[in-house]
């Protein structure tokens, strides 16, 4: 799966992450969202696959593109079987987020990045719009903490894992009304809290690296990006939990404000989902054979930078991670602009 497929969607991530960068700043989120959304589906769809969106911008009736379901690929084209072969092309799901942390981008602050996750069929979780409960923690922890603990708890054995003293440790959460009896406990128990406003996914990436300074990542956040973590955690053997959210009362937000719990309950079993409590490891949330993650900053992260212009050019950086291969590549890009000088900046 990997071979071909592997440099072309460090191309899909780039482009995608290249047309949000231009919009970074302009406080404008959903157009940031919007053209990121084009430039991923016009370079995916001249990929040599038969390629289906799992989690992608939405239903077919409320996304007009790399909507769930939608088709994405050259072998998807109708008359596909002159030109490739579809007896032994892999089909492949895909979960997409072409520009996650939309506000970091529109508002010009750390951590959007451009990412996406693809298995063979079956082989990533097709997570409904809900809510997801997260524990992210590095490789050293995996299988040692767990989401059914509780912070402190999970604290002491990461000061373990990690030979750590507690107030060394660094967990990351999201700035949200839900979480400030969490951050409260995670403080009590002395270690120090990131607050992020978006990008869960970014926080999550860095748990799989040492040397990011971010040792854990703690709460609710979106389930379609708890997917799409979960793929990059699972390639690097770190750990990640994750468990739907149905609940209002929990989630505490102006979107959810006005559903119920038991119609929440009723849209979960709808979309197939009977243990509603479950609690999903990585390898059950990207359970392929195969698993590659791609990912591209947009403004900068801990793991990645940004998109940056230059005359000329511009220049991308992007994280490819595989299970396949068992890598993880950071993929540096100048992208040369065929009219202009060119004046490329080695650093
Ligand atoms: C967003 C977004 C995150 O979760 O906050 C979202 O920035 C859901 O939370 O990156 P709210 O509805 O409370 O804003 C993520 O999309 C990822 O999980």
């Amino acid at each position: 799966m990997e071979s071909t497929l592997g440099l072309e969607i460090i191309e899909v991530v780039e482009q995608a992450a290249i047309a949000s960068a231009r919009l970074m700043g302009k406080g404008d989120k959903n157009e940031a969202d919007r053209v990121a959304v084009e430039a991923m589906r016009e370079r995916m769809n001249k990929i040599y696959m038969r390629g289906r969106i799992v989690i992608g911008e939405g239903e077919r009736d409320e996304a007009p593109m790399l909507y769930i379901g939608e088709e994405v690929g050259v072998c998807t084209q109708p008359d596909a079987a002159t030109f490739c072969n579809l007896e032994e092309l892999l089909e492949i799901d895909i979960a997409v987020d072409p520009c996650e942390g939309t506000n970091l981008c529109a508002y010009g602050q750390p951590g959007s990045m451009a990412v996406l996750a693809i298995s063979e069929k079956g082989g990533l979780f097709a997570a409904p719009d809900f809510y997801m409960k997260k524990l992210a923690a590095p490789s050293l922890a995996r299988g040692k903490v767990d989401i059914n603990k509780s912070a402190t708890e999970n604290l002491k054995i990461l000061s373990e894992c990690l030979d750590l003293a507690i107030d060394e440790l660094v967990v990351v959460v999201m700035k949200r009304e839900r979480h400030d009896d969490l951050i409260a406990e995670i403080r009590q128990a002395g270690a120090r809290v990131q607050l992020i406003t978006d990008g869960d996914v970014g926080a999550a990436i860095n748990c799989g690296f040492s040397g990011t300074n971010i040792h854990a990542l703690m709460g609710i956040g979106a389930a379609p990006e708890g997917v799409i973590s979960a793929a990059a955690l699972r390639c690097l053997g770190a750990h990640f939990q994750g468990q739907l959210i149905y609940d209002p009362a929990i989630v505490r937000t102006k979107e959810w404000a006005n559903k119920t719990k038991e119609e929440n309950l009723a849209r979960l079993k709808e979309s197939g989902i009977t243990d509603v409590d479950k609690v999903y490891n990585a390898d059950e949330l990207a359970s392929g054979k195969n698993v590659l993650f791609a990912g591209c900053g947009i403004t900068s992260g801990n793991v990645m930078d940004g998109v940056q212009f230059f005359k000329g050019g511009v220049r991308t950086q992007t994280l490819v991670i595989s299970s396949q291969s068992n890598t993880a590549r950071f993929v540096d890009t100048i992208h040369l602009v065929d009219d202009k000088p060119k004046y490329i900046s080695l650093r």
